[in-house]
């Protein structure tokens, strides 16, 4: 028995574009059947062209990037895309796009779909603890000042979860396989834009405390005992917030508190209740 472990259908942009209420985010809307990487298309289309907005869709990607450079896996089926943002704000602002993105996802996954989706810093989605999404923002800046930035979002939508290699597994999870059905890509993707368009207009007006607020509500690991491995040093501690430029604040042995920027995080134990 042969079970069909990616949906082989195209995504259809005209049923993306009856479900986006937009001015900025998806104009255009620029889909391609394979890519490099939608990333990488859509630094190429900022620099050529002024408008904010332009989104890159790929139905795969063939070198698909995460953060440090490495690999993210593709295949048919998931929804892969990067948008053309160029918010008027400080370039030091910049890297909290990444927070705002994983907020669109973590809410648009809850209304749609009723999943319990978490936050997980710096920039994954889970659902059951177990990745969904993964965000890679990249920006180009002069001086101070923010050029444009490109945010970068994969979502592993229908696909079966055995679609992925073996050592991603025990990690990851698909929306099909949460759900035990397909859903309508076009859908999530409009509804997706949407949230992003209206969490980008409070970002450009510099409303940051609103967006930090709604992170801190989504976000799964605030309150856990977590590791976060740092430029290959491993800091121990609970988890306690996040700060106004989106750095992870940690609370050590001895009520030592240590800020980290960045860096991989692993629950190594759940808070109690939060
Ligand atoms: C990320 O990096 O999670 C950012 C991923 C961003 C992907 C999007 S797709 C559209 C756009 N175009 C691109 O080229 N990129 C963006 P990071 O936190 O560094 O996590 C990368 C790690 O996630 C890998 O080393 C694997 O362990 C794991 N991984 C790779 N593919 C995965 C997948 N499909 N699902 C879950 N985990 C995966």
């Amino acid at each position: 028995m042969s079970r069909k472990l990616t949906n082989a259908e195209p995504l259809s942009l005209s049923e993306v574009k009856n479900h986006l209420r937009t001015r900025v985010v998806g104009h255009p809307l620029v889909y391609f059947r394979e890519l490099t990487s939608t990333n990488q298309m859509a630094k190429l289309l900022a620099e050529k062209l002024p408008r904010e907005g332009t989104t890159i869709i790929a139905e795969r990607q063939t070198e698909g990037r995460g953060r440090l450079n490495r690999k993210w896996v593709s295949p048919s089926g998931g929804l892969w895309f990067s948008i053309v943002l160029r918010p008027k704000v400080q370039a030091r602002h910049l890297p909290k796009l990444t927070l705002m993105a994983s907020v669109a996802v973590a809410k648009t996954l809850r209304r749609l779909y009723g999943l319990r989706a978490e936050i997980k810093w710096p920039n994954d989605v889970l659902v059951n603890g177990k990745k969904v999404c993964g965000i890679l923002t990249e920006a180009e800046t002069k001086g101070e000042s923010a050029e444009f930035a490109v945010v970068g979002i994969g979502l592993n939508a229908n696909f079966d979860l055995m679609v992925l290699p073996k050592s991603l597994e025990s990690s990851s999870t698909t929306l099909r396989n949460e759900l035990k059905r397909e859903i309508r890509r076009e859908v999530l993707l409009g509804s997706l834009l949407d949230e992003i368009e209206s969490l980008n207009e409070s970002f450009s007006k510099e409303h940051f405390d609103r967006l930090l607020d709604q992170w801190r509500s989504l976000a799964g690991m605030i309150g856990a005992s977590v590791e976060v491995r740092v430029d290959g040093e491993k800091v121990q501690g609970q988890a306690v917030d996040i700060d106004q430029d989106g750095a992870l604040i940690l609370r050590l042995k001895d009520d030592v508190t240590r800020t980290v920027s960045f860096g991989d995080l692993t629950v190594t134990k759940l808070a109690i209740s939060r």
